[in-house]
């Protein structure tokens, strides 16, 4: 470079202090759920999002997920066995992967904190259609449509991620005002209810206490692909925590997932007393053949308590009363 152009070029960069190629950003809300925390949507708003090469994306969270580009790539599995002990994967609870992305590699945002807020930015570098995944819950996908003309706005987008957030848990909502207990004999039947094409989960067993004849049986079924659950009597005991963090000597948290929560109990009746765990109940139909449903027979008169371990923080317990 000449002195000439040199000087020329300082003296540009002075007048245009903003030098930068203009690139536009756009906003995905990432999940959602209803004021009460009963409807949980599990999906990305807009589910398909289409913008332009150089562009950002900003992914706004409203709930316990990830992002994760896996480019191709298996998911990775919820579980990492250590010994006889089990820990969520790190791969789905920490940060991987750079700020841009250009269709290869493996990018993660990270999961949100306890609030369930995070945002997560990544700039597009090549023309493309991009699948990704929260991997928490199978089957909750977004897509990312590159192109070197995107047709809408950020503003239209963000407005139709918002229409489809509330049409989602409208759909969540009137799932939950209809849920209904089946009864077979002396079975009833209590539906753990989600959708994968209305894309919620149902975080609540019935709304109201359920009142069976003593000696009758509960089963619980899963009827929901997003999510797991349990199904967990305590007697009264604070239910226990599905999740242990455990700190690091060299820093970083390991996450265990609690022994007591994941085990099953062993026990087919319950009398109001002791701690009785379905462990974790799957999506119905899952490839693994995982248990899907769990059933319990009612030996005592009473009011008992039961909790899903998995959300009891947001307030999944349901109440028995056997008469
Ligand atoms: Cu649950």
């Amino acid at each position: 470079m000449t002195w000439l152009t040199y000087l020329l070029s300082a003296v540009f960069a002075l007048a245009t202090p903003t030098h930068a190629p203009a690139t536009t950003k756009w906003t995905v809300i990432v999940g959602g759920a209803t004021a009460d925390t009963s409807i949980y949507a599990n999906a990305f708003f807009p589910q398909t999002i289409e913008i332009g090469v150089g562009d950002t994306i900003d992914w706004a969270f409203e709930g316990f997920h990830n992002v994760t580009f896996l480019s191709g790539a298996a998911a990775p599995p919820l579980a990492v066995p250590e010994g006889d002990k089990a820990y969520f994967n790190p791969q789905m609870l920490f940060p991987a992967g750079g700020r841009s992305y250009d269709g290869t590699g493996f990018y993660n945002s990270g999961v949100s904190g306890p609030d369930g807020k995070l945002s997560y930015t990544l700039t597009f570098t090549k023309a493309g259609r991009y699948e990704y995944d929260c991997t928490i819950h199978a089957g909750m996908r977004g897509i990312v449509v590159v192109t070197d003309k995107p047709t809408g706005t950020p503003a239209a987008a963000l407005k139709r991620g918002r229409a489809e957030q509330a049409a989602t848990l409208a759909a969540g909502r009137a799932a939950f005002a209809r849920l209904a207990v089946e009864r077979h004999g002396s079975t009833f039947v209590v539906p753990l209810l989600g959708n994968s094409k209305q894309r919620y989960s149902v975080l609540r067993f019935t709304r109201e206490p359920l009142v069976i004849p003593l000696g009758s049986t509960v089963t619980w079924a899963m009827r929901d692909t997003f999510e797991v659950h349990t199904v967990t009597f305590t007697s009264g005991e604070k239910p226990p925590q599905f999740t242990v963090p455990e700190p690091q000597p060299g820093g970083g948290v390991k996450v265990l997932l609690n022994p007591k929560a994941l085990t099953p109990t062993t026990a087919t009746q319950y009398d109001g007393t002791g701690y009785v765990n379905s462990g974790l109940l799957f999506p119905p139909g899952n490839p693994g053949k995982l248990t899907a449903s769990f059933s319990l027979t009612f030996t005592k008169s009473g009011r008992f308590e039961y909790w899903c371990l998995v959300h009891a923080d947001v307030g999944q317990r349901g109440i028995i009363v056997v008469q």
